[in-house]
């Protein structure tokens, strides 16, 4: 197989590709999440996410006969998840009995069939405009929500709202257990989280640590625009990634060049192009002892097959 400058520039495009998916994979960036449409029913792995009632560009209010359930998983072994309200407006209650019609259900578990928590409404569910005032804190790695609202719609009566805004975030407690948050964001409140999170305006600490000027944060900390701080701003996992996926890139390009350089400088010598003609014998000798050759082909060995009867064996005269 021909090693040219397209299978070197192939090569070199799907491992920087390989990489830079690898890289986006595992990134514990900021997500955003909407409880309604293509985000319900699935599992969210998270180290962060913003998640809105509906996308405010579409609706100024959330949308009726909504049935939406998004789990969230921290990804890292032995954390938890958090949740922080920002806004709600959930203004459909039932004034005889003050049911929420319209109702957010939070569940410390991976799925709805356990109760929801008690801080947050129970199996009641959250509604009104008052949100929870702590933090809630799931004791497992899970945390689901559900939203629900009914048919009815009318705004002037208030039975559908602006929804609401909550943070979600995966955390440990690994500094109260090793004085250390390893590779991870320390918060001023000693929770861990994921060092991506950090100076991404969203105040995932519940404290605002990790939006700080000062601190361990440092986002008041200048960008001079060098290519190591733009590098570094990238974060742990995707610089590691990177760094490594180029380096297979600089090996690959390496070894390729290696090769091309072998088939144009080690070709093996051309073959002699001077053979005799078929069909001729060297009879006799030249002056200088070499054999030289009579250029009149020999004449076709005749076969006297004709008129023969089969199975017996005639001697040619
Ligand atoms: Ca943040």
């Amino acid at each position: 197989m021909a090693l040219g400058p397209d299978w070197v520039s192939q090569s070199w495009c799907f491992l920087w590709m390989f990489t830079l998916l690898l890289s986006e994979s595992q990134t514990k960036k900021t997500q955003t999440y909407y409880m309604h449409g293509i985000d319900c029913g699935n599992k969210k792995y998270i180290g962060g996410a913003t998640v809105y009632s509906h996308r405010e560009e579409n609706s100024e209010y959330y949308m009726n006969n909504n049935e939406c359930k998004i789990t969230f998983k921290a990804d890292n072994e032995g954390w938890r998840i958090m949740l922080r309200f920002l806004e709600l407006d959930i203004p459909d209650i039932d004034p005889n009995n003050g049911i929420c019609n319209d109702a957010l259900y939070i569940y410390d578990s991976e799925d709805v069939f356990t109760g929801a928590m008690a801080e947050a409404g129970g199996n009641y569910g959250l509604c009104g405009i008052h949100p929870p005032p702590h933090i809630l804190v799931s004791t497992g790695p899970f945390m689901t929500i559900h939203f629900r609202t009914n048919k009815k719609g009318d705004i002037k009566r208030r039975e559908i709202g602006r929804g609401f805004k909550f943070i979600v975030t995966a955390f440990s407690e690994d500094f109260q257990k090793y004085n250390s948050c390893g590779t991870h964001f320390q918060c001023a409140n000693k929770n861990c989280i994921d060092d991506d999170l950090r100076c991404d305006t969203v105040n995932h600490c519940g404290d605002n640590s990790d939006e700080a000027m000062e601190g361990f944060a440092q986002c008041g900390v200048k960008d001079d625009g060098s290519f190591l701080n733009r590098f570094l701003a990238l974060g742990v996992t995707a610089s590691v990634t990177i760094t490594v996926g180029s380096l297979i890139v600089l090996i690959v390009c390496i070894v390729a060049a290696v090769c091309c350089c072998k088939k144009i400088f080690c070709k093996p010598p051309p073959e002699s192009t001077t053979s005799p003609p078929p069909n001729t014998m060297p009879n006799n000798l030249a002056a200088n002892g070499a054999p030289s050759y009579n250029q009149t082909p020999l004449p076709p060995p005749v076969l006297h097959t004709d008129k023969l009867p089969l199975g017996k064996i005639h001697t040619i005269q």
